[in-house]
């Protein structure tokens, strides 16, 4: 049933909206496949290591075995409708989809039981909590706990999270690995049963002493927020199941407690009481609705942007607030859109909708305007923006060269539609360098980007690393003549100019005093002297535009006749190519500030990094904010940027990050000055 037009319907119909989020490889795409198939959507569990999931189609997630994009499914359960959002883990593209959680009504934390690796989920948490979005952790892959696993795991997440965990099951042992669960909120025992529905069985005796306590600990903590079970405990009373089920739907839905549940995606373990939880308790749209600010009449929370199927550009959003039908009316900006045909997503598979409900995630053509965090309004209603998730920097860089000239125009068509895409994107034209520069978060996610460009636009492009932004000045000053003079046929040329330079304070820029006296050069050809000098200092003698220096006009000579700008223009850069040649130039490279946030205990190694890359060590700390966090901040020379992050992950289980702004240009001596100087030279001849 579609809600009505003029308000949200009783919700009750509505669409539930679910996110798959957490780290990297911990089983989100599978976790989507085996909802599916549980529901009865597909009749065969795909997978992703073999390439066959639902989700992960496109070309590059299957290349990679990880998802490189958002996935988006839908599926009906026992008469309810859901629609799953699945967000990438890895850092290189974790931004995609991340404007999707705005409007979920429920997150999903997928996590690997390892308590060891529980502090890469600490991002993820902290999001949700900023964003109010109630959430669930499911520790997947449960068939590989180690024993007390489950309980350290709580241990080391509870610190992570705003609101209490509230650990809804215990897991079932039998030698290594874990074959069951006993559910603590309905007091019964289950085992699982492959590819079915787990099945009954007895609690097992070992375990009835952790169930107990397991229990009360799980009713204390929905008791802090019903007062009436807080007396029935206190009675030392049993209190209702449906009590203790309802506490923990409002619970959740008011995101004040956080449930864990375990299971296994791959081998459909607790994917069943999944589902039933999702039934019971992932909120109604409503809310939703009321924390974006829809008002009456509806909207559609664009997240995303998609240009790479087979139906060209797609809205991807969530129809708050009632339904929306193909031609309804879409305020987008300022101006009215009518939507083009409205489509379901299934992983690559789009089928065409005539209407869809409130609740619903749909693709919807033709609404040109609409860019990825808008709040599309109906009828009048107020349009936002979602205020912006926050998006992680982008820290690589790549500059990009077409292999055929002819290629150019096709390839800032394709980045303009990459980026429109992928918000944790950028590219521009570099006006120094003149390359065409391509930003993201990291190097993995720029190589997704370029598989993308090649496959999709068919532009074949080379890559190498971005020009650094180095800057050459002076030691000493220095005097010199320019004079050129040219008698070719009629008209000749004559420019004649004295100058001196010297050097100026760090970021003085460039100083240009005028001392001519008794019109030795007329005033009109001055400012063409200045520019000529201008010019000389784009490339200074070691190849680099010079700074910080300061240039005095004293003298010149001028021709009545031959004398022009151009003439004077010339010397000019003549008299200044000679002085600098005269002044001990020396090298300057951009060093930037970074800040390293890595799990605790990581710290000091993520410094000796920065050190080996030449970088000044300014500070280890906590984080300022997460629990088991250090942050290493740093002076580091921009060349040490590159490879960076991948360096910095690879000793944190994937996690570190960094921020990275410039801050100052320092002298470069040595033979690393040799080295930049050298590959210089070689560009430019
Ligand atoms: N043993 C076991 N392996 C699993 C389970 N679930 C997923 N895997 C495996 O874990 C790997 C990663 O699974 P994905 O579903 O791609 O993980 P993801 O969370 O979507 O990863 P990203 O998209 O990169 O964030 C695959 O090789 C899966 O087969 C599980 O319950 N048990
Ligand atoms: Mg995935």
């Amino acid at each position: 049933m579609v809600g009505t037009q003029n308000g949200a319907s009783d919700g009750r119909t509505a669409t539930r909206a679910v996110a798959l989020v957490g780290p990297a490889g911990t089983g989100k795409t599978s976790l989507a496949e085996a909802l599916l198939f549980a529901s009865g959507t597909i009749n065969r569990q795909g997978s992703v290591e073999a390439g066959s999931s639902i989700g992960d189609a496109s070309p590059e997630a299957r290349a990679r075995g990880g998802s490189t994009e958002v996935n988006l499914y839908h599926f009906d359960y026992l008469g309810d409708r859901f629609a799953l959002i699945d967000v990438p883990g890895g850092p290189g593209f974790a931004a995609d989809g991340l404007a999707a959680l705005q409007s979920a009504d429920m997150a999903l934390v997928v996590i690997d039981p390892a308590s060891e690796r529980a502090s890469l989920a600490e991002p993820m948490l902290r999001q949700l909590d900023e964003l109010g979005v109630p959430h669930a952790v499911f520790v997947n892959k449960i068939e590989h706990a180690r024993a007390g696993g489950v309980r350290n795991l709580i241990a080391e997440l509870q610190p992570m999270s705003r609101e209490p965990l509230a650990l809804r099951q215990i897991p079932i042992r039998e030698g290594e690995s874990v074959t069951g669960y006993v559910d603590l909120a309905l007091e019964r025992a289950y085992r699982y049963r492959p590819g079915k529905e787990s099945e009954r069985v007895e609690i097992p005796g070992e375990l009835l002493e952790r169930e107990r306590e397991e229990r009360t600990h799980l009713l204390e903590t929905l008791a802090d927020f019903d007062d009436n079970l807080l007396e029935a405990l206190l009675m030392d009373e049993q209190p209702d199941q449906a009590i203790v089920m309802t506490d923990l739907a409002v619970d959740v839905a008011e995101n004040k407690v956080v449930p864990v549940v375990l299971g296994s995606a791959l081998s459909d373990g607790g994917v069943h009481r999944l589902l039933k939880l999702l039934r019971h308790e992932a909120p109604y749209p409503a809310a939703a609705a009321r924390r974006l600010g829809v008002q009456q009449g509806g909207a559609l929370h664009v997240f995303k942007i998609a240009n790479g199927g087979a139906m060209g550009r797609l809205a991807l959003g969530r129809v708050l607030g009632s339904g929306l039908g193909e031609g309804d009316e879409l305020i987008v900006g300022a101006a009215p859109e009518r939507t083009g045909s409205l489509f379901f997503v299934q992983g690559d598979k789009t089928a065409k909708q005539q209407a869809a409900r409130e609740g619903d995630v749909v693709a919807v053509a033709k609404v040109d305007a609409a860019r990825s965090g808008m709040i599309l309004g109906r009828k009048g209603a107020a349009v936002a923006e979602a205020g912006l998730v926050a998006y992680p920097p982008r820290n690589a860089a790549i500059a990009i060269t077409t292999r055929d000239r002819k290629d150019d125009v096709k390839l800032s068509t394709a980045l303009h539609r990459l980026c429109e895409e992928d918000p944790a994107l950028e590219w521009h034209q570099d006006d120094a360098s003149h390359e065409t520069v391509l930003r993201g978060i990291n190097d993995d996610h720029l190589g997704v980007v370029i598989g993308r460009l090649q496959r999709r636009y068919g532009v074949a492009v080379d890559t190498r690393p971005p020009r650094i932004a180095y800057r050459e000045s002076i030691r000493k000053p220095a005097g010199a003549r320019g004079r050129h003079k040219k008698q070719s046929g009629g008209h000749g040329q004559y420019g004649d100019c004295v100058i001196e330079i010297r050097p100026l304070g760090r970021g003085e820029g460039f100083v240009f005093e005028d001392k001519i006296t008794g019109g030795a050069i007329p005033r009109q050809y001055i400012p063409a002297v200045e520019a000529g000098i201008k010019d000389a200092m784009e490339r200074g003698p070691l190849g680099f535009p010079v700074v910080d220096v300061a240039v005095t006009l004293l003298d010149g000579s001028f021709h009545s006749v031959d004398s022009s700008e151009l003439a004077f223009r010339i010397a000019g850069r003549m008299a200044m190519a000679e002085a600098l040649e005269k002044a001990a130039a020396y090298l300057l490279e951009p060093v930037v500030k970074v800040a390293v946030d890595t799990p605790a205990g990581t710290g000091s190694k993520a410094g000796s990094v920065l050190s080996a890359r030449r970088g000044q060590i300014l500070g280890l700390s906590p984080h300022p904010d997460w629990a088991r966090w250090e942050r290493v901040e740093a002076l580091l020379p921009e060349s040490g940027l590159h490879g960076l992050d991948a360096e910095l992950r690879s000793l944190s289980q994937g996690l570190a990050s960094f921020t990275a702004t410039f801050d100052h240009l320092a002298e470069l001596g040595g033979k690393h000055a040799d080295e930049v100087v050298k590959a210089r030279a070689g560009e430019i001849r």
